[in-house]
Formats: C-alpha cells, structure tokens, sequence
C-alpha cells in the first residue's frame, strides 16, 4: 500500500483529512474526509463543537487506512481559540469561538492595565477585539472558578493533538497569536499575565513545528487500528499556508474566510506606523515573521450567502459581479461591524446608506460591493506594506480557495499595476503536509519544498 502522511486542515466552515505524498518529486494530494464545522449557541456563547471535530478526524483516519499506510498526521486551525484542562487534563471550558461577542470592550479594560503601545512593542501583534488576551480576560469575568482550577492552557490544535497522544504542547505559530508572547524571546509575558491575573503555570514553554511530539495513545492505536507519529505542521493555519507561497519576495495574500495579507520577514517590524495601520508579527512555520494584516475576507459574502439559504454558489456570486458594471458602492470591509453582525446583508445597506450611496439590493449588487471593496483593501494594504518594509514588490501571490476569484484577480491586477499569481488553491493543506515531510526527512529544505510546489500545482498569472 502506498505510504502517506495526514493532513488534518480545519477551517471556520468545514475541515478536511488530506493524504498526500510524493511521487516523482511532485506532491499528490488525496481528500479523504470532509466535514462541516462551525459556530453554535452554547451556555450562552458560540461555541465549537470540539468533541464532535475530534469524531470526525478519527473518522479521517480510520478511513485513509483503507487506501494507505498512513505514517505521520498533523493538525492546523484557526487561530486564538482556546480551551483549559484541570489537573487530571479534563477539560473545563467550552471551545468558545472567537467571532463570539464575550470580549466586546474588553480590550478598552486591558489598556487599563497595560499600556496598548507597550503590548504592541513586546508583542507585535495586531489588535484584534477576539486575541486570546481579550477572550482570556473575558473568561476569567465570567468564570473565574474554572480559571483557577486550570493546569493547562492548550489552544484548539494543541487541543486536538492531546487527545491523539495525551502530550501537552503549545506550539510557537499557534502561541504567537496569543498577544501574550514576546515576539523576540519567544517567552510567555509574565509581567501582562500577573496583571491579568492569568496563571502563568498553565502555559507551557512554546514548541517549534516540524517535529515529533508523540505517538497515538495505546487507546486510539487499539481504536482505529493504526499507529501514527504526531508531527507538528504550523498548526496557525496561516502559518501552513504562507508556507505553500510558491515564492519568495513578494506579497502574499492568503485568501479565505480571512484574507491574511503581508509578506515574510526576518524580524518584527513594531514601529508607531505599523502600530498605526494594525499590521501584526505572527511567528512563521521557519521561524520567520509572517509580517501582515487581518482583511475581512470571504466571510463577508459566506454569510450573504448564507443569508440567501445558498441559492447561489461562490462561482454564482463571480459570474454575478461581473453583470453588475454600474453598481459602485463599497464598504471599509475591515470595520468591526462586519465581525459577527445579526445579519451581514443589512449591516451591508446600513452601511452604504449611512454613507450616503447606492444600497445593493440584489445577489449581484451584494457580489460586486463586497468583491470590489476587498479589493480597495487590498490595494490599499499593498501600499502600507511597501512603506512599512520599505521595500518595493513587483507582484502580490494568491493562495487559498479565495485565489479562485478570477473577478477579483483580474481587478486586483488592473488596479494595482502588479503582477497577480494565484495558486495553490489547498496551500493550508500543502504547507501543513510539507512540515511533516520535512520532519520526517522525505524533503530536505523549505527550497525544495517551494520547488515541489511548483511542479506539482498550477500557478496562474494575471496582469
Ligand atoms: C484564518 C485565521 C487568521 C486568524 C483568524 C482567527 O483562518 O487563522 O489567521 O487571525 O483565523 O483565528
């Protein structure tokens, strides 16, 4: 049987087990298992169903065993989630979701304490109302008794890769996203932890990716039938995916139910104009600084369509922006009332109407609205990118299901005089699979892997 490696991507709206291996140095991937995720009402916050996820990646796994000898799995997942284990390492806290409204000024009480300029300096990262900081503070309001309870801290990858080998991690990515971690000592911040009044014991020293952690418990080896290596991928799934940018020296934009959008850097770049447009220093899975901004993203129209009881498909919603020549309007998609709204088609039309232009009433006008206006963040994005690193960028890469969009491709090309390259469209999954082959030595360097990827995946160009 053919030998692969595991590939456990899980995103806000569905997961995926992928195996991949490699054959003539090409990557083949194999999806072996999708499921649906996301956010539902629990003890009064949206919550992950973070038992049921497991479900389904032991399902994954069992399932690749009748096609492959599977011999190394790891995990990636969206960021600043987490959850807290007592002494016995049951879990005490729900997986509460980050688009939930718990840190709602939240953060506004933390500047109290510490001094937002200071967090920014020794942190580098961004403001976000739902990092971990925000969402840990909100917690220990609530439920102050389970935070003193708690032995360990593990965010929802580390989580996952627990409960498939019993070893608690907290990996570097993943921690960066914390804004509890200095960016330069890579040590959890103990002085913002004691004013917090967050235990500083729970937290465990931060493990690089592409190693080993462990093995299945004798349990789930007994279970399923199959004994893997857990190999840490960079399991911030952004980190997986800047890893699969065919490219060095350039923009990159990794478009999802996010579009993360920077590029990669030897060290932080925290100076009062990179404070001033938000832009954040998440730890790479190479160790480099994946220097970039949070824009909006695809979640924008997820949630129209979700809205329109999916009548129309995301290819639907393309072919629709391009009937819609006359409609104009546009909206600043990094506006926190995009974050979580009771309904994004009407904060969409308050929007626009507040701001004295035409509301979008049908599919196409909401299509064209939100395409066109991500697109003026990106643009916009691309110019502070420049003057932060000082450094010009001939083209901006596309990776992720979101690079598919060739309505917003072509434009991003016409508007901003750069070539576009997109490509490939599984990079989670890729950079997830290329950490585990590095790990396991089946790739000797992250060139090599950049090599791989060209091979094996078509790279579009627009210009
Ligand atoms: C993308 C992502 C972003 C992070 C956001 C919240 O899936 O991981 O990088 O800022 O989700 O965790």
């Amino acid at each position: 049987m053919q030998k692969c490696n595991l590939a456990v991507d899980i995103g806000a709206s569905s997961g995926r087990v992928i195996a991949g291996y490699l054959e003539n140095n090409r990557l083949i991937l194999d999806e072996i298992h999708r499921f649906e995720n996301k956010m539902e009402e629990k003890n009064g916050h949206l919550c992950w169903d973070i038992d049921g996820l497991f479900q389904e990646i032991k399902h994954g796994i069992q399932k690749s065993t009748e096609k492959y000898q599977p011999e190394t799995i790891g995990i990636d997942t969206w960021a600043v989630d987490f959850v807290l284990l007592d002494q016995q390492k049951n879990r005490l806290t729900d997986a509460v979701a980050y688009r939930d409204h718990r840190t709602e000024r939240v953060m506004e009480e933390v500047f109290q304490k510490i001094d937002q300029k200071e967090i920014y300096a020794e942190t580098g990262i961004q403001f976000q109302p739902f990092n971990t900081i925000y969402q840990f503070v909100a917690l220990q309001k609530e439920q102050p008794e389970l935070v003193q309870k708690a032995e360990y801290f593990l965010m929802i990858p580390d989580y996952l890769h627990y409960l498939l080998t019993g070893k608690i991690t907290n990996e570097y990515t993943n921690a960066t996203t914390t804004q509890l971690l200095h960016a330069k000592t890579i040590q959890w911040k103990h002085d913002f932890l004691e004013k917090l009044n967050i235990p500083f014991h729970i937290f465990q020293e931060p493990v690089n990716p592409m190693q080993s952690i462990g093995k299945l418990t004798d349990e789930l080896q007994n279970e399923l039938g199959v004994n893997l290596d857990v190999v840490l991928p960079g399991t911030h799934d952004t980190a997986s995916a800047v890893m699969a940018v065919p490219a060095q020296d350039t923009i990159y934009i990794s478009s999802g139910t996010w579009s993360l959008m920077g590029v990669e850097h030897v060290q932080p770049i925290s100076t009062a104009k990179a404070f001033e447009y938000n832009f954040t220093n998440e730890g790479g899975a190479n160790k480099n600084i994946r220097f970039l901004k949070n824009i909006m993203g695809l979640w924008i129209i997820q949630e129209v369509k979700r809205e329109w009881e999916n009548e129309y498909d995301f290819p639907d919603f393309v072919d629709l922006a391009y009937q819609e020549q006359n409609f104009s309007s546009t909206v600043n998609v990094n506006d926190n009332r995009f974050l979580s709204p009771k309904s994004m088609k009407h904060e969409i039309q308050a929007y626009c109407q507040e701001t004295n232009q035409q509301v979008p009433e049908s599919a196409g006008e909401f299509a064209k609205c939100i395409f066109d206006s991500l697109v003026a963040s990106y643009f916009q994005t691309a110019k502070e990118i420049e003057e932060l690193s000082g450094k010009h960028y001939p083209s901006i890469h596309i990776i992720g299901g979101g690079s598919k969009n060739n309505y917003m491709n072509e434009k991003l090309a016409a508007v901003s005089g750069k070539e576009i390259y997109t490509g490939p469209s599984e990079a989670t999954a890729i950079g997830n699979l290329l950490a585990q082959m590095i790990a396991s030595g089946q790739i000797e360097s992250l060139e090599q892997s950049k090599q791989i990827i060209n091979q094996s995946f078509d790279i579009q160009k627009f210009s």
